[in-house]
């Protein structure tokens, strides 16, 4: 397999950390995708897990949208071609709802190096100014993690409500504007939040993290991935499958039992489930 980035967008990743718009998914592609929410939607009980953790485990929909080739043939460019799926969620703001991301840099609780890492993140809905697309700040990706302190916010949807304690310049910010079927990347380190949807509509993003083959966890510890694309000679992560159906009981159970073993798992303990 072959990279689809030109060497000129290889290169401007490096210096931003952000790429974007890539048009990745056709109409019927981001229909089977919503149709995933709606199964979501309508198990309340599961709902803000299913959101928001490794929600590929329960869809096999998902799982392919992991390993979709355009998505892949891009990320090829910015980690390689050994590639697996570290984590996948939603990120789902209804319309008019103050729901909001705070600024962070993705690599704060993740324990994962180098940071041959990268989100695509996939649009389903319109993500617009006035919906709460994602906002980065080109170049943060190089300074190194910034301090984050834990406001537990309330409507913010990071699990901990991390925040970088200082200042963002925001006369750099740039808006990830996406329509549906098409993703953005963007690096593990870069800052980047968003505002809450004043639009009519829900915005929808699939976020994907992609990790290559040869990251590890910090410290040792067993984590596991899927691989999509390429080989695993390094063996960092006990491998793992996406859904072989739609919310399978068996996939349904094995999504449960994942939120103990992860570093995602939320706290404090009874705290809605929410993503890193
Ligand atoms: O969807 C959003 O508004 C934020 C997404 C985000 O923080 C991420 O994908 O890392």
């Amino acid at each position: 397999m072959a990279t689809s980035l030109s060497a000129a967008q290889i290169q401007s990743f490096r210096d931003n950390g952000v790429l974007f718009p890539f048009r990745v998914l056709d109409d019927a592609e981001v229909a089977a995708g919503l149709a995933v929410v709606a199964g979501i939607d309508a198990r309340p009980d599961e709902r803000k897990g299913l959101l928001l953790h490794k929600t590929h485990y329960v869809s096999k929909t998902l799982s392919d949208l992991c390993r979709h080739p355009r998505i892949l043939d891009a990320v090829e460019g910015v980690i390689g071609p050994n590639i697996l799926v570290w984590g996948a969620n939603f990120f789902l703001k209804e319309p008019r709802s103050d729901a909001y991301v705070s600024w962070h840099q993705d690599a704060t609780y993740w324990g994962l190096e180098p940071s041959d890492i990268v989100t695509a993140w996939v649009a389903l809905t319109p993500s617009t100014v006035e919906s709460g697309c994602m906002r980065v700040v080109p170049g943060t990706h190089k300074g190194g993690i910034m301090a984050h302190k834990e406001t537990w916010a309330q409507d913010n949807l990071l699990s901990r409500g991390q925040e970088i304690a200082v200042d963002v310049d925001l006369d750099k910010v740039v808006d990830v504007v996406l329509k549906p079927g098409e993703m953005s990347l963007h690096h593990v380190d870069i800052a980047h939040n968003s505002e809450p949807n004043r639009s009519a509509q829900r915005r929808i993003g699939f976020a994907i993290r992609y990790v290559g083959a040869h990251v590890k966890q910090a410290g040792g510890v067993r984590d596991k991935a899927m691989l999509a694309r390429g080989e695993d000679r390094w063996h960092h992560f006990d491998h793992e499958e996406g859904g072989t159906g739609e919310f399978l009981p068996a996939d349904m159970d094995r999504h449960a039992r994942s939120w103990g073993g992860t570093r995602l798992a939320p706290k404090p303990p009874g705290d809605a489930a929410k993503a890193s």
